[in-house]
């Protein structure tokens, strides 16, 4: 057999004499760049410059060492009668191993005094490319890139006399991909953070691909950074600066609106905390009663179709929309920019706003709302992937279409599905499709108005949602509307006080007093018999489950919050139950083949 070569180059020579020695005693033939083959030389190591092969000195400081056909020819030919002719035509020799790895960028760009071109000085070319020629090669070449994997390969050497397996040359050729990949990253992100930062706005030729987050989930996880790798940002920032939760918030409640208003065709508003749905509604018109129940009733601009939705999102649930992250699907308009502007909001994504809208919304938080303005044209990629615990995830993106003909097999004996209850699945089983798991939504007159999020038990879902829309119910009962307040009383006093009436909390002491102090007489908490009879004349409701019902329970509890429209995906070992307690309740059920956890 021909005698093999070796070609060394590497930063870090950690076990590299060892190596040497091994393949030196093996007879293989080594051959290696300036600094790599003078400490093997010096070990008393025989090798060769790959200077004698290239016939041409390292130059330009270092920057071309080993790129040369002579040396790229050697590792990239094939067994092939062609290759060999090309090679020995050049009179160059079949390199067999190829042992690399490179420049330090990443410890090099993390030291704080590191200027640009120290960073640009790191970027290793040559060493990419015999690491890439060589995995390419791997047929026929060993790539050895880290040099715990020098004793295993010599073992495996040894034990295959010259020969160590398709099946380790494959897996280090992996191996060696994965770390140019890492390198080239390491590269791209910290270009991206040079030459295509938000906040470097003035100098920026090319696309923003990326902005600094004051800090990521809490205050101490710094830094922290959003960014895309194709394209740029899809969103500007008008005003103020979004946080991590603020983004988390702000696209997956843009991707709700977005798709309620091609499912039903009307504008669509959410209101986000914590990253599911406090509210979310489409814009169908408010009657008296519900301008008053959501807080808008004395709002002297006239509602906008994109107002109602909003007025809808914001009030079902107002105690947990307190600091809210809001998504609209159309374009702010003045009447919208003045509800959220007398609420307490973190901050708006929409896909415009008109001068006068922004003009109010700017003026929120000192100046500090954060105002992002959506590009409706963008399209997210196919497949995302997430990082947990540094293990990455991923997965096709839940692109599944939600409309009103997803509810079009009814298991139940009644099977009348209005209009209205088909916009209400549509919306509640959206919002679902955009709520932490498990999850349960109730929804009426186009708005959630019970939602209960990221509970491990089913049944808690639908109870809490369950009580939520009853709270909500409650809110519309007449001595509810007609609670005295004291001129004056701040909205978000008024919503908490109303919640703890409606809720029958039991105050004692100051916190009795301090309820009481907003009011000019004190109320009379609702007796029992008022809320049963109230309670009885919610009708109409809309449910729907992110998966299946595993117990009837579910059924039965919904029933007592109005519902007479359920949806969830069938696969229950319980569902003939589920459908006896429906029927038995006369509600209309419709089986959907779609499950919708979210996380
Ligand atoms: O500057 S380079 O990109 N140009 C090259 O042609 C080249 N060839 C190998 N850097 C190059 N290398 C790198 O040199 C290797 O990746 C390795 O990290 C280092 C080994 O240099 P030395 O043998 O002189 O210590």
């Amino acid at each position: 057999m021909a005698q093999l070569t070796a070609l060394l180059s590497v930063y870090d020579k950690t076990n590299l004499l060892d190596l040497a020695k091994g393949l030196s005693e093996a007879g293989v033939r080594l051959l290696g760049s300036g600094g790599t083959a003078k400490q093997i030389r010096a070990a008393g190591i025989e090798i060769s410059d790959v200077s004698d092969i290239t016939k041409a000195p390292e130059m330009l400081g270092g920057r071309v060492k080993t790129l040369h056909p002579a040396v790229h020819g050697g590792i990239l030919a094939r067994s092939i009668p062609s290759d060999e002719a090309d090679l020995a035509a050049q009179s160059i020799s079949p390199i067999s191993i190829v042992v690399c790895n490179l420049y330090p960028f990443t410890s090099t760009i993390a030291k704080p005094d590191c200027t640009l071109s120290d960073a640009v000085e790191e970027i290793d070319i040559g060493g990419v490319t015999l690491l890439r020629a060589a995995a390419k090669n791997h047929a026929r070449v060993v790539v050895l890139s880290d040099p715990s994997d020098y004793a295993p390969f010599l073992s495996a050497w040894a034990e295959g006399k010259g020969d160590v397996g398709q099946g380790l040359r494959s897996s280090l050729a992996l191996k060696a991909f994965e770390m140019t990949a890492r390198y080239d990253e390491a590269i791209s992100g910290y270009f991206r953070e040079q030459y295509a930062s938000a906040e470097k706005g003035d100098e920026l030729v090319g696309p923003v691909q990326r902005m600094v987050l004051r800090y990521g989930a809490n205050p101490h996880q710094k830094p922290a950074q959003t960014y895309v790798t194709e394209g740029e940002i899809p969103f500007k920032v008008l005003s103020g600066s979004p946080g991590y939760i603020n983004l988390l918030d702000a696209l997956n409640s843009w991707a709700l609106v977005k798709e309620l208003q091609e499912a039903l065709n009307l504008p669509a508003a959410a209101s986000f905390k914590h990253v599911s749905p406090a509210g979310a509604a489409v814009g169908i018109e408010l009657d008296d009663a519900e301008k008053q129940v959501y807080g808008v009733e004395d709002l002297k601009e006239p509602l906008t179709p994109l107002a109602c939705a909003y007025a809808r999102a914001r009030g079902a649930d107002r105690m947990s929309s307190f600091g809210d992250f809001i998504a609209i699907s159309a374009p702010c308009d003045l009447a919208t920019a003045k509800i959220i502007s007398r609420e307490v909001s973190d901050g708006i994504i929409a896909p415009g706003y008109s001068p006068e809208a922004l003009e109010v919304l700017k003026k929120k938080k000192a100046g500090k709302y954060c105002i992002l303005q959506m590009d409706p044209a963008y399209v997210p990629s196919e497949v995302e992937t997430r990082q947990v615990y540094g293990i990455h995830l991923q997965q096709r993106r839940n692109d599944a279409k939600i409309g009103p003909e997803l509810f079009t097999n009814v298991v139940t004996q009644n099977t009348s599905l209005t209009k209205e209850a088909l916009t209400d699945l549509t919306l509640a089983t959206l919002a679902l499709k955009y709520t932490q798991s498990n999850s349960v939504a109730y929804a009426k007159n186009g708005a959630i108005i019970g939602l209960g999020a990221g509970q491990q038990s089913r049944v808690h879902c639908t109870r809490l949602a369950g009580s939520k829309a009853d709270n909500w119910w409650l809110r519309h009962h007449p001595r509810v509307r007609a609670l005295p307040f004291k001129k004056g009383t701040k909205r978000a006093d008024k919503a908490n006080a109303i919640d703890l009436f409606v809720g029958g909390e039991v105050l004692e002491g100051g916190e009795r007093a301090q309820w009481e102090a907003l009011f000019e007489g004190v109320p009379q908490a609702l007796s029992e018999q008022e809320r049963r009879e109230w309670a009885a004349q919610l009708d109409g409701v809309a449910c729907s489950s992110d998966a299946f019902f595993p117990f009837p329970d579910n059924v039965h509890r919904a029933k007592r919050s109005g519902v007479r429209y359920l949806a969830a995906p069938s696969g229950s070992v319980m569902d003939a139950e589920c459908v006896k307690a429906a029927d038995e309740h006369g509600i209309v059920f419709a089986h959907t083949s779609l499950r919708l956890f979210h996380h």
